[in-house]
């Protein structure tokens, strides 16, 4: 569904989201060849801009792909996409595609990259279920090998992931929980995953997933509150015998997993570590980030 009223940015334009398209012979859409991110704004100011422009950069680097404009243009661009819709709480959507090609596979045939910035209203994405938790289910599809497509690359090819959520939704599930080829617990479909065992918070390193930010800033969180907590490898075995489990990611935030492949998660209802995490979350958020308004003094 279309916001009517919408303004989306694409190569220096912002046009009407009923009218914001992109050509057909673009290879971000023949292939998937492109990059993007998912950022969110908190009560007028956009959190964690930086980390998401810098990861931004990473993956158009890992491809091959060189963004025709600064970081610090991008950022001023995605603060002027806020304020031309007016908006102080939303999501955020900044992609960059190889651009207009042939019909062959080769970049290099490709003219200048595309660059988009969607930002919209957002609400809660789990909607009640932060309160009861989700039902995950680990899926057959194993998360891109790390030699094929690393899972570091915010690409816009994402049928791996599109695979385990068809699989997560004919199984019942809210959220699916990918392995690698290894066997080890690598990431949701869209998010990162940790575990609570024993007070202990663990989660696995990135050499298997994507690099979160919510990852990273919930790993700050841990530390500064003196939790114990480790990165370490998973198997099905500590997720099944796990007091806790939650998912990060900048539009899950922080999500309780209280049924996992029918066991039931410690008592079947949101950790205590989970709660008092989304708790300092939550401020955090409200707190961090950089101000859309000039003249805002609210935060
Ligand atoms: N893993 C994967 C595979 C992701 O796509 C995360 C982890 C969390 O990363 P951040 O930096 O956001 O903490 C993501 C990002 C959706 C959706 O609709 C989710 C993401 C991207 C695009 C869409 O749920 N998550």
């Amino acid at each position: 569904m279309l916001e009517e009223d919408l303004l989306v940015y694409i190569d220096g334009e912002f046009v009407p989201a009923t009218q914001a398209k992109i050509s057909v012979f673009d290879h971000g859409f023949l292939y998937g060849d492109g990059v993007f991110e998912g950022i969110r704004a908190y009560n007028g100011k956009v959190f964690k801009l930086k980390e998401h422009i810098d990861r931004l950069y990473d993956s158009a680097k890992a491809i091959d792909l060189q963004i025709p404009i600064s970081k610090e243009e991008f950022m001023e661009i995605i603060l002027e996409t806020l304020r031309r819709n007016k908006l102080r709480d939303a999501y955020i959507r900044p992609i960059v595609t190889r651009g207009i090609g042939d019909l062959g596979l080769d970049p290099r045939k490709c003219g200048k990259p595309s660059i988009i910035v969607i930002a919209q209203p957002w609400g809660r994405l789990y909607g009640d279920l932060y309160e009861k938790g989700l039902k995950a289910v680990t899926v057959a599809v194993r998360r891109n090998a790390i030699d094929s497509l690393p899972p570091n690359i915010k690409s816009l090819n994402y049928l791996n992931n599109i695979l385990a959520k068809i699989e997560a939704n004919a199984k019942g599930g809210d959220e699916a929980i990918f392995l690698d080829h290894n066997g080890y617990v690598s990431e949701g479909s869209g998010d990162n995953i940790f575990i609570v065992k024993n007070g202990e918070v663990i989660t696995p390193p990135t050499i298997n997933n994507l690099k979160g930010i919510t990852r990273e800033v919930v790993i700050e969180l841990i530390k500064k509150l003196g939790i114990p907590f480790k990165e370490a490898n998973i198997s099905l075995y500590d997720l099944y015998t796990a007091d806790e489990i939650f998912v990060t990611g900048t539009a899950a935030e922080i999500c309780p997993i209280t049924w996992i492949d029918g066991r039931i998660v410690g008592d079947g209802k949101p950790g205590k570590i989970t709660k008092m995490l989304m708790e300092e979350f939550r401020k955090l958020t409200e707190r961090e980030g950089v101000p859309i308004y000039a003249d805002d003094d609210s935060g």
